[in-house]
């Protein structure tokens, strides 16, 4: 079969593993298979986001519902919603008490876990309405679900990190336009530290997020028909790049790669030793992040840190 170039992951292939240096959307590391190694990662002992960010928000989410009072809560990219379950509680436990209603609309691209995730939520939060929504918030066009109060946007994981620094003040700016003004933007970041542990928080020992990154290998070859496509023939690379404070995670080829990709009929080849870039992972200072928050038009109006400081919840409002 051939796919033409309005099939998303051929023409992300067709645009991205000719380009110097060769790259590839870090979105196709999330088919089934790479969700659920990504969960395996938030456990690691090395992969200190997760955690960090849970007990920020375990410590904080009473405050932040009582600071917005927010009637609506709108998730971009809500997965499995493990971690929004404490900001829901406290927001559940606020409209009970006030006799208000309150509104969850998680937002992501896969249908699936979007539909399996709320079905869950509604049975563990009676009280609330759930409005799961099939969106990519990435695209151009952002439009925010109605709310008869104060909407409050989440994002949460540190995700911001996947964007470069242009896309992520386009991100910014058309969240900015898409807010009402006294809408709330709570946002997750992971914070600059030692060298030493982002690196090993990328490069874990148990060898979980080399399958993850070398995962983009094997959607490639059952999504292009590829042809001499071995994950095997990769390694995973994850090293610092310190000018753009970020980790950035490449895949080397072990030897001289020759593929042929069946469904967009191309030979792709890839030298023993050259890279792919798959994903970067921005790390913040908390000062900058502000900043930039305050450019795009949303004024922080409170930052928060777990106990070691390794990550940051910044509440801004519109
Ligand atoms: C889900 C994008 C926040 O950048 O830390 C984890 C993804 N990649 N290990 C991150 C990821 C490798 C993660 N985010």
């Amino acid at each position: 079969m051939t796919l033409g170039v309005d099939d998303p992951l051929a023409a992300d292939a067709v645009a991205g593993l000719w380009s110097n240096p060769p790259t590839l959307p870090t979105k196709w590391l999330y088919d089934e298979r790479g969700s659920l190694l990504f969960d395996e990662i938030t456990r690691l002992p090395e992969y200190y986001p997760t955690r960090r960010e849970t007990e920020i928000l375990h410590a904080r989410a009473t405050e932040i519902a009582a600071l917005t009072d927010a009637a609506t809560l709108v998730e971009f990219g809500s997965g499995t919603s493990t971690k929004t379950r404490l900001l829901l509680q406290a927001f559940a436990d606020r409209a009970a008490a006030d006799g208000r209603s309150f509104t969850y609309v998680p937002l992501d691209v896969s249908t699936e876990i979007l539909e399996s995730s709320a079905s869950e939520l509604a049975q563990d939060f009676p009280g609330i309405r759930i409005e799961p929504t099939v969106a990519d918030f990435t695209a151009p066009d952002m439009t925010l679900p109605p709310s008869d109060g104060p909407r409050i946007v989440v994002f949460l994981g540190g995700t911001i990190g996947n964007f470069d620094d242009a896309m992520r003040a386009a991100f910014l700016s058309r969240l900015a336009k898409a807010l009402d003004p006294g809408d709330y933007f709570l946002l997750g970041a992971d914070l600059i530290k030692d060298t030493g542990r982002l690196v090993a928080a990328y490069n874990d020992k148990a060898g979980v997020t080399a399958d993850f990154n070398r995962n983009m290998i094997e959607v490639l070859r059952r999504g292009l028909d590829a042809h001499g496509l071995y994950v095997d023939d990769f390694d995973h690379i994850a090293r610092w790049n310190p000018a753009r404070h970020r980790i950035e995670m490449w895949l080397r080829a072990r030897r001289d790669v020759d593929v042929y990709f069946t469904a967009v009929e191309r030979r792709w080849q890839l030298a023993r030793g050259a890279e792919v870039l798959t994903e970067i992972s921005t790390k913040f200072d908390r000062t900058d992040l502000a900043d930039e928050l305050a450019e795009a038009g949303v004024v922080v109006e409170h930052q928060w840190t777990d106990d070691k400081g390794d990550f940051l919840l910044t509440l801004g409002r519109r």
